[in-house]
């Protein structure tokens, strides 16, 4: 990793309302060459596991455990910093996940909210629900408060925009809370989604319960992006992260 990595540009695209709207699109957040030292190193992870395992599409996880690239980029000065600009506390990295829509990997996501955070134990919690296995890595709900003070960082290797899948939300949507599935088809009828447009380099920073979607690409090319969770605490009860 160019140690020397910063921010370019941190203007924001009039989207600038994060507390507001929940996301912000950031042009020209890391150079050309960032991105392509970081598509370098994880394309091909992506592109393995797409060979092992032809029908299970997902990110490649737990990047910030077994990727020194990933974890320095996700915690260097510059990242935290422009996180504690956005929501004025201090943050942590807790997950990374690498995600490519490309011709063999080209997916729907449906609208959803990112409920689920990566733990180190369990240990029978309040408020912490539906445990499961991801990847081998212990996951769980935890209580909306702990999501709504997380924020995810979408870093966007290739330029992207509604053609390739970009990602489509939901302006507002976190501030509902944690929504009852049953709902969620109903708010997203009744609302107008935006669609991220992002060139390379640049980023999306997005609260986790934002709802938000996306689509198969329409003119199916590589569509990756570095996605990276943070949080603001440490967890309850003895609960940690898996990650921090
Ligand atoms: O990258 C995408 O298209 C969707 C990813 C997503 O929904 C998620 O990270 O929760």
């Amino acid at each position: 990793m160019n140690s020397e990595f910063r921010i370019q540009n941190s203007e924001s695209n009039g989207f600038s309302r994060f507390a507001q709207d929940g996301f912000q699109i950031i042009n020209s957040l890391v150079s050309e060459n960032v991105c392509d030292e970081l598509t370098a190193a994880l394309s091909p992870l992506f592109d393995h596991q797409i060979k092992l395992a032809k029908n299970r599409i997902g990110g490649v996880r737990n990047l910030l455990r077994t990727n020194p690239l990933v974890s320095a980029f996700a915690k260097s000065p510059a990242i935290t910093r422009l996180l504690h600009q956005t929501a004025n506390r201090d943050f942590f990295a807790v997950r990374a996940i690498f995600f490519d829509k490309n011709p063999d990997a080209n997916w729907l996501v449906p609208w959803h909210q990112d409920l689920a955070i990566a733990v180190a134990n369990q240990i029978k919690t309040p408020g912490f629900t539906a445990w499961s296995m991801k990847d081998e890595i212990l996951h769980v709900h935890p209580p909306e408060e702990i999501l709504a003070a997380m924020i995810t960082l979408r870093i966007y290797l290739d330029d992207c925009d509604a053609s390739n899948g970009g990602l489509k939300v939901i302006a507002g949507s976190h501030r509902s809370g944690k929504i009852p599935t049953a709902k969620i088809a109903q708010l997203t009828a009744a609302s107008k989604p935006v669609i991220c447009e992002v060139k390379k380099g640049g980023a999306l920073l997005m609260r986790p319960l934002l709802l938000h979607s996306s689509s198969p690409a329409e003119s199916p090319c590589h569509r990756r992006v570095l996605h990276l969770e943070y949080a603001a605490q440490k967890l309850p009860n003895g609960l940690a992260w898996f990650d921090n």
